[in-house]
């Protein structure tokens, strides 16, 4: 279903079988050194989800090779599938057109909680306008997919499960967006995760 222009939801894309190998990969990537850790913002605050990153690290508002704000290590690989997954998901979506020339080479992988949410923001540290492409697993949450020019209305509320795929392009690449909740233990039972996970691909264009 196109949400907005360029901004298209495909629920379950994933199969099961592509959701547990993607959560397995999850908890390897979540493990030490360069693992999951807590986001802390210039201004003094917390970011409720907790994060890792694949092929460059993302730190408040910039990129780098290494955790600078972390335990310093360099940043995992990305692995040559998921730029694979990405360019399917784009095709799928918006059409083998929209699939970019250069290479995806970000993962940003956000563990949520039941109280963990995401503000209103825009995604504006990558130097490329290839779409983002966003997978989420465990527990459903509210999407807010907002509009390019404030964090305020219009937006519109989309329910993401596991399995979903939501690609960002075009006018919608920067469109403000968050997750003002998620929905405790509605979780597949089969999957085996409390909370919720989300990976995005993108292309850093550095
Ligand atoms: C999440 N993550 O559910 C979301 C999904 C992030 C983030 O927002 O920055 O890690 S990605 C949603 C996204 C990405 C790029 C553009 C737009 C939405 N958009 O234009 O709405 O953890
Ligand atoms: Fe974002």
């Amino acid at each position: 279903a196109e949400v907005a222009p360029g901004a298209v939801h495909a629920p379950d894309w994933l199969g099961a079988d592509r959701q547990r190998e993607l959560l397995a990969a999850c908890r390897e990537w979540a493990r030490p050194p360069a693992g999951l850790r807590t986001v802390r913002t210039p201004g003094g605050g917390t970011m409720t989800a907790r994060q890792v990153c694949l092929g460059w690290h993302w730190h408040p508002y910039a990129y780098a090779r290494t955790v600078v704000d972390g335990d310093g290590t360099p940043v995992k690989p990305f692995p040559a599938w998921l730029g694979a997954l990405a360019r399917g998901a784009v095709a799928d979506t918006l059409g083998p057109a929209a699939v970019p020339a250069e290479p995806y080479d970000i993962a940003l992988i956000n563990f949520y909680d039941g109280d963990a949410r995401m503000g209103m923001h825009r995604d504006g540290d990558e130097r490329s306008d290839a779409p983002v492409v966003s997978l989420s697993l465990g527990d459903r949450c509210v999407f807010r997919f907002g509009n390019t020019d404030a964090r305020t209305r219009p937006y519109t509320d989309v329910e993401l499960r596991s399995g979903d795929l939501f690609v960002f392009g075009g006018p919608s690449r920067l469109a403000y967006h968050g997750v003002p909740r998620v929905h405790p233990g509605t979780a597949p039972p089969w999957l085996g995760l409390t909370g919720r996970l989300n990976i995005t691909l993108r292309v850093s264009g550095l």
